[in-house]
Parts: C-alpha cells; sequence; structure tokens
C-alpha cells in the first residue's frame, strides 16, 4: 500500500524509502511488528484519525467525472440515437420481461407450409431425425401436448382444418389456391346437410368446453391484434386471414383477441362462427373470444341469426345449428386484459362492478345475461359518451351529475348504460389500467377515440348493412397502440 501511494503521488521513491515508510507506519503508528499482520480495527482507527496519510488518493480517478460522462457513456448513446432511434428504444428492451428465463424444449414436429400458409407434410422428427437427436421421454402434459399437434393441430384432414379450407373457398383467390394444393377439399354447397350438422356440432361442443374452462376475463399479452365487430362478414374475415394471420395457427406469433358480434346483420354467421371455433380449437392459447350483444338467443331471433340457421339448413338441422353455436356463446368470457394495463369488452364497463376481480366471478354458462347477470349484459351492451354530450342529456333527463358516477340509461339503445369520463377514470384507477378497447358500434373509418384516446372504439366488419364504413383492427405491441385500416374490397371480386 505505501508502495502505491508513492506510485500515485509519483515520486522517484526507491526500495530503500517505501520499505523505510513501511516500517515507520507498522512501528510508530500501528505499534506492530514489520512482519505482523494488521488488525482492521486498528487500521480503521489509523486512517479515520489522518495520522496514516494518503491511503484516499488510492480511491481517486484520475479523469474528472463530468469528463468521464461526456465523453463514454453519453457520447456513444446519441451517436446510436442519432443513427436510428429505434436502436436506442431496443437497448432497453429486447424482450418482454415475462418472455425472459423460459424453459423450451424442442417440438417435436416441424411442418412445412404451402403457397396458401396452410400447413401439409407434418414430420415427426422422433422418426426422421433420431440419429441427430435422443429424444428422452415427456411427462404426461408433453405427451398429450404432443398427440394434440399429431392428431389435430397438423393433421390438415383433422376437423377444425378442414373447415378452415371449405370457409377459405368463399374467396376467389384461396380457393383456386386449394383447388390447386388439394383437389380433394370440397366446397360447403357440396356438402350435404349431415356432414355440416355433424361438423358444425362437433367444433362448436370443443369450442363450449374450452370457453366453459376460461377465466370470465381472459389475460392477453402483446403482441395482440384486436378485432371488433365481425357480424357474418366472412369475406373480411379471410382478409384478415391473408393479412394478419396468414401462417396456420399452430405457427403463428401473435395472439388475437375478438370483441365480439360475431353473427345478425351479415349473410355468413354460421361460417364465421364455425371459422373462429376452428381457430380457437387449434390454437386455444392464440385466439381469445369474448362475446358481444349479438351472441345471445333472443337478440338473433329479432335480428337475422335465427332465420340465416332455418334458411341455410332447413327445419330439422337448422334449429340444432343454432342451438350448437349459442351453447358455445354462454360460455364464452366477457372481457380481456391485455398486459395488465389496456381493458377489452364489447360494448365497455358496466355499471355495478368496477373491479376486475369482482368481474370473475359472473357465473357461466348465461343463457338469459339480462335477467342472470346485469354487468355482463352491461359490459356486452354499454356505449362511452363524451363529457358535453352526457352533461346536456343528464340535463335533459332532469339527472343531477354529482349522484350517477358516470353513468346515464342508454336511450339509443333502449337498454344499459351510456358510460362518460368520469366513469372510465374511476373504472382505470380501481384496476390500475390504462386504456379501454371495444367494438359496438359502427365508424367510418372502422375506429374511433373517445375521451382523449382513453376509450376506442373498433369495427371489423365493412360495408356494414351496406354503407360505406371501412374495417379496422388494433395492434398492440412494443408498448404501442395502433389503428391498422384494412383494404377489404379488392380479391373476392372474379
Ligand atoms: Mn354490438
Amino acid at each position: 500500500m505505501t508502495a502505491d501511494i508513492f506510485a500515485v503521488r509519483q515520486t522517484d521513491a526507491t526500495e530503500k524509502d517505501i520499505d523505510k515508510d513501511a516500517t515507520f507506519r507498522m512501528e510508530s503508528l500501528l505499534k506492530l511488528k514489520k512482519t505482523d499482520k494488521v488488525p482492521f480495527s486498528a487500521f480503521m482507527t489509523v486512517i479515520a484519525n489522518l495520522s496514516f496519510r494518503g491511503t484516499s488518493v488510492l480511491l481517486r480517478s484520475n479523469v474528472k467525472i463530468l469528463d468521464f460522462i461526456k465523453y463514454s457513456r453519453v457520447t456513444s448513446k446519441t451517436d446510436v440515437g442519432r443513427i436510428n432511434p429505434l436502436m436506442t428504444k431496443k437497448q432497453y428492451r429486447g424482450t418482454c420481461l415475462a418472455c425472459k428465463r423460459k424453459v423450451y424444449r424442442l417440438s417435436i414436429f416441424s411442418v412445412r407450409m404451402d403457397y396458401t400458409g396452410r400447413i401439409i407434410d407434418p414430420k415427426n422428427l422422433k422418426e426422421t431425425d433420431k440419429k441427430d437427436i435422443k429424444w428422452t421421454k415427456e411427462d404426461p402434459a408433453t405427451e398429450q401436448f404432443r398427440q394434440f399437434a399429431v392428431e389435430t393441430l397438423f393433421n390438415p384432414s383433422s376437423l377444425p382444418n378442414n373447415i378452415l379450407d371449405i370457409l377459405r373457398q368463399f374467396d376467389s383467390i384461396q380457393k383456386k389456391r386449394i383447388n390447386a394444393a388439394s383437389p380433394n377439399v370440397k366446397e360447403l354447397s357440396k356438402l350435404d346437410s349431415d356432414q355440416i350438422l355433424n361438423a358444425v356440432q362437433l367444433i362448436c361442443k370443443r369450442a363450449e368446453d374450452l370457453f366453459a374452462k376460461e377465466t370470465r376475463c381472459v389475460r392477453v399479452s402483446s403482441p395482440v391484434y384486436v378485432l371488433g365487430d365481425i357480424h357474418g362478414n366472412i369475406a373480411d374475415l379471410l382478409t384478415y386471414e391473408r393479412n394478419i394471420w396468414r401462417t396456420a395457427p399452430g405457427v403463428t406469433t401473435c395472439n388475437y383477441l375478438f370483441l365480439g358480434d360475431y353473427v345478425d346483420r351479415g349473410e355468413y354467421g354460421v361460417e364465421v362462427v364455425c371459422y373462429l371455433f376452428a381457430l380457437k380449437v387449434l390454437a386455444p392459447e392464440r385466439f381469445f373470444l369474448c362475446r358481444g350483444n349479438h351472441e345471445v338467443r333472443s337478440i338473433q331471433k329479432c335480428f337475422t341469426f335465427y332465420k340465416e340457421c332455418f334458411t341455410k339448413y332447413g327445419n330439422r338441422v337448422g334449429p340444432v345449428v343454432f342451438e350448437a353455436c349459442n351453447r358455445a356463446f354462454d360460455r364464452m368470457p366477457l372481457c380481456a386484459i391485455i398486459d395488465d394495463n389496456i381493458y377489452g369488452a364489447h360494448g365497455g364497463i358496466p355499471t355495478s362492478v368496477t373491479k376486475i376481480d369482482e368481474l370473475m366471478k359472473i357465473p357461466t354458462p348465461l343463457q338469459e345475461p339480462e335477467t342472470e347477470s346485469p354487468a355482463a349484459w352491461e359490459i356486452m351492451w354499454n356505449d362511452p359518451m363524451n363529457s358535453s354530450e352526457f352533461h346536456d342529456l343528464a340535463e335533459f333527463m332532469k339527472v343531477k351529475t354529482d349522484k350517477i358516477r358516470g353513468f346515464l340509461t342508454n336511450s339509443k339503445r333502449g337498454t344499459a348504460f351510456y358510460y362518460s369520463d368520469e366513469a372510465v377514470d374511476n373504472f382505470l384507477k380501481a384496476n390500475n389500467l390504462q386504456y379501454i378497447l371495444r367494438g359496438h358500434e359502427v365508424m367510418p373509418l372502422g375506429y374511433k377515440f373517445h375521451m382523449n384516446g382513453k376509450v376506442m372504439t373498433v369495427f371489423s366488419s365493412s360495408r356494414y348493412c351496406g354503407g360505406t364504413n371501412e374495417a379496422a383492427s388494433i395492434f398492440v405491441d412494443n408498448e404501442e397502440i395502433r389503428v391498422l385500416r384494412f383494404e377489404t374490397r379488392g380479391e373476392l371480386k372474379e
């Protein structure tokens, strides 16, 4: 240490000088022999009473701290930022926290995709690559998952894959491709009513069982595409397939959240339901479906879905198809939370319940949600209303706004409520959330921001009821909420 102090002070001390100084410090300051060990407390005492001089220089940097900061870390960061602003962001992020520290295993399947994005020719690596990899025996859950992959997910002729192929033929380009790739896939119109009944019943039952097991408010993580009302528009649904989940459901990287209203108004309610249920069955942890106000029997009887089942499938098969779909609807989750930050539901927030934990307690199944669970009914029906309109309406209805906690009777719909900025703030604060995404109302561009962007409407069926509205979806990724709009006109015309 004495030698180091001399070195920092840059004196021309010889070995002898250093030895002399060290002996002096040991004997006179510490009262020890030159060869003794120095106890730590004794060492600290001589430093603290300043009799052992020079030690502080050993801890000092020979560069000024401001110069150090200026020329090292910060400079390099600004340089990176100037080259590409995304790079500085990525330095901190990489993948999300939830994605870190996972235990991975090798998947047993390699799959081949044809030019339509469909999976063909799955290869079991246990059989084809056994020379390169020694496959160990798996636990029962993994074995079960692999069994599902063999029989359903990567089996091109499994029920859900078959349903998807049949429904893809509503898109003329997909139809040509499917005919070229798999000439044996039948068109829907060429199936007899018993085949259809069998397929619809089976896919609905499997979806029903999955929905029944989900929580009433499902947790979804980004990246996720959020879609609003579809309303029997199979053509638009196939446009999304082409653009945002082109590859088979088993190998997509994103999640997909649908906010309800799959049937009524549009012509292809049954097809939309079967298509979405097939996705749910193939990839239950990727595709999430919330219930909309049209996923209710009494509403479908007033609109078109009930009639659609009868006209398409007749008096014998029609009611069975209708009931099979509705048994699944009765068990659908009501809302979703994305990344612990964004709430998603068909209509929005209910009057009676402010905590998500309470929403979890809503019972299932709900055949008649209007009477069985007002909270569920309101989640499916309520509409947001901005402050000035809300106050005008309250005045008109002669209601004092300080008593109603931000909710007013929904005069436009004749049921449920409007919710204001105040109700939204209470709900978001109570659950530590930031945004609300919902569908339920058609918008000219397919989306609309309300209340300074805290609430967003997304509508994913273009030209709804013969109108001119566009379709949109919302893409949530990398701490950003982006609106996507779709050109839905093109490819369906021959
Ligand atoms: Mn609706």
